[in-house]
């Protein structure tokens, strides 16, 4: 029962073809299909048909997918969500290439979430019997495994916490607050399994998107990420260094159409019985960055 994981990031790119080169070539994802001017791309681990859709014409998200359990989910988070007050609407098997019906919430921050439990299966590139532990033809680039979070704004981080929790079943594992009483909600890191992050969302414009990231293995595979990055004249935003919320290491770097991306490692895990744990501001750069403790407020602003 619950939301299993961050299933698909849908994100709009100004340049079709630069972007589908970074995706296929930087970070090593495959294309899986070409449909209707979208394209469809799945990382190596990845066993669902994919994680990431990339559409012509701007920046930023037009959706995430995030799939859940079983069917009689879908009709129990319908009605939490419609008892919440959000817009709610049943999405249609072939809506998304490979994804069966499903429900279409958008969020109290304007974001469209999709939430599905049938979806094609393709499996992993090293399969389920005496699989080799990666693919023993080679990865391109980075050869990312998989996808791990998302990070979006809102104007009221209270209220979209609220949703992740009383609909989606999501728990906090780290807050950000502000104030002389420090009970003013700047940003929220939630899970929905053993992750430190499934979702999370910081205070700042409706409907945007900060960031989406990928999980690498370690800190050797993370360095190089960067070695890969430094090749390829991908532009940093920073990195590495270590996230003081979630402990997770970081590099972050940004697509050819400015939409930021993140290749993460470590983090601690989580469960039913988490404690969430509370950074205040003065405190915050280091939250976000323990390493070097500074952040280039464009860190904050840029988002699309
Ligand atoms: C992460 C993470 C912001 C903090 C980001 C933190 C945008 O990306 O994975 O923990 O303030
Ligand atoms: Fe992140």
């Amino acid at each position: 029962m619950g939301v299993i994981r961050l299933g698909y990031v849908h994100v709009r790119v100004t340049d079709l073809e630069g972007s589908a080169e970074h995706y296929r070539n930087t970070l090593g994802m495959d294309q899986v299909t070409e449909e209707g001017g979208r394209l469809y791309l799945k990382s190596w681990d990845e066993h669902d048909h994919h994680s990431v859709v990339l559409e012509g014409g701007g920046v930023g998200l037009v959706k995430l997918g995030y799939k859940v359990a079983t069917s009689a989910d879908l009709d129990e988070f319908e009605q939490r969500a419609t008892a919440f007050g959000a817009e709610v609407a049943r999405m249609t098997k072939g809506d998304n290439v490979g994804v069966g019906d499903g429900l279409r919430i958008t969020l109290p921050s304007d974001h469209v979430l999709e939430l599905y439990s049938d979806v094609e299966y393709l499996g992993n590139a090293t399969g389920t019997w005496n699989p080799d532990p990666w693919p023993r033809e080679g990865l391109r680039g980075i050869g990312v495994p998989r996808l791990d979070h998302t990070l979006v704004t809102t104007e009221d981080p209270v209220l979209l916490e609220r949703f992740f929790a009383e609909v989606l079943g999501f728990r906090t594992a780290e807050r950000l607050v502000a104030g002389p009483d420090n009970d003013q909600l700047v940003g929220s890191w939630m899970f929905c399994g053993e992750q430190p992050h499934d979702i999370a969302f910081v205070k700042g414009a409706q409907g945007k998107l900060h960031h989406f990231a990928y999980h690498v293995d370690d800190w050797s595979s993370l360095l190089r990420a960067g070695d890969v990055f430094s090749m390829r004249d991908v532009p940093i935003d920073f990195g590495p260094a270590r996230h003081g919320i979630t402990r997770g290491e970081t590099i972050y770097f940004f697509d050819p159409s400015g939409n930021r991306n993140e290749v993460f490692a470590g983090g601690y895990r989580t469960g039913p019985d988490f404690r969430t744990i509370t950074w205040t501001m003065e405190k915050a750069a280091q939250g976000i960055n323990y390493t070097h403790r500074e952040l280039d407020p464009d860190f904050l602003n840029v988002v699309t």
